[in-house]
């Protein structure tokens, strides 16, 4: 059993822990950026990557790391090349041919403050920079762990992971037919859920540890992340998510609150933080930021 003190949300504890983390990361990201001649495409990749993120995978890297002691200087790095994925998975993803944004991360999204053509090639821009990032030579582990690390974060963020998630959401939503709840967590699995996965396991692959604890709390907080997103799409509004809120219902998208309503939802959420917590609580204290980011995840209001 966990000790109640990890696994009750201390949110001021929490808040300190985010943005200590999000201060080393945004310094560490912009001097990277500094050093970089991408011309025109400067100021759309810095705009987007910049923007107002919750950091939340490159907490996940450098925080699996600290289970390990490997210090943030080292797991910075994929904490950095994870956020590049993602940001560029965004700006993609709110295009009018997929899901058609004009808001996100509460400012117009790129393709709207440029073009679609510009949107296009930030997203493809910071994919390769996240690849450049990992196998930089600053980014000193063993070339055995480094490959490791490409090559999943490879195969989680393209047509076997992140990407195929995308695909059948997109093929859901032109199909007549409504998902169900396995096929609605299953989609989650791979649209949201293999860049968590990824994070997560940072920490142990650096380490040459067992990632086996943390897959398994990265699938707890990763349908934890999506049921709480369908929440606040429902509850919440556009200018505190910083992103179109009633989406879900205006498409008539099938959802876990579509599905299990708003209470059972955020009880099933509510349930995955503490088996999220059980997952990694052999690792004792060293689990309890983990922990408290689980928690963090079903408490967010945004
Ligand atoms: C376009 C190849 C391609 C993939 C897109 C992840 C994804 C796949 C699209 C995002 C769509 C979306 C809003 C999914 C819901 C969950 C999610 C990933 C929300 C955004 O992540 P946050 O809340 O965002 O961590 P911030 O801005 O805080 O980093």
């Amino acid at each position: 059993m966990i000790d109640k003190a990890f696994s009750e949300f201390d949110e001021t504890y929490c808040n300190k822990m985010l943005e200590n983390n999000s201060v080393y990361f945004d310094q560490r990201l912009k001097k990277i950026l500094r050093q970089k001649n991408f011309g025109l495409l400067k100021e759309p990749i810095e705009y987007s990557i910049l923007g107002q993120g919750k950091r939340l995978r490159p907490l996940l890297c450098m925080e699996t790391s600290k289970v390990f002691n490997i210090p943030s200087e080292i797991s910075i790095f994929c904490a950095i090349a994870i956020e590049c994925i993602h940001t560029y998975s965004l700006v993609h993803d709110d295009l009018p041919s997929m899901d058609d944004d004009d808001l996100r991360r509460g400012q117009p999204t790129v393709h709207k403050k440029w073009n679609e053509a510009i949107a296009i090639l930030v997203g493809d821009s910071l994919q390769s920079l996240s690849f450049e990032v990992l196998s930089d030579d600053e980014f000193k582990v063993r070339d055995k762990v480094k490959n490791k690390l490409i090559y999943s974060l490879a195969e989680k963020s393209g047509a076997s992971g992140m990407v195929l998630g995308q695909a059948l959401d997109i093929e859901a939503e032109s199909s007549r037919k409504q998902l169900e709840m396995d096929q609605i967590s299953s989609l989650q699995e791979y649209k949201t859920g293999k860049l968590i996965s990824w994070s997560c396991e940072v920490g142990p692959i650096i380490a040459g540890e067992n990632t086996d604890p943390f897959t398994l709390y990265a699938s707890k907080i990763g349908l934890a992340f999506q049921i709480i997103d369908d929440i606040l799409d429902v509850t919440s509004s556009s200018k505190i998510l910083g992103k179109k809120a009633g989406k879900d219902k205006e498409k008539n998208k099938a959802t876990f609150v579509s599905k299990l309503g708003l209470d059972n939802s955020k009880k099933k959420a509510t349930d995955l933080v503490a088996e999220a917590c059980e997952a990694i609580s052999v690792f004792k204290d060293r689990s309890k930021n983990l922990c408290q980011i689980a928690n963090f995840i079903v408490n967010r209001q945004f």
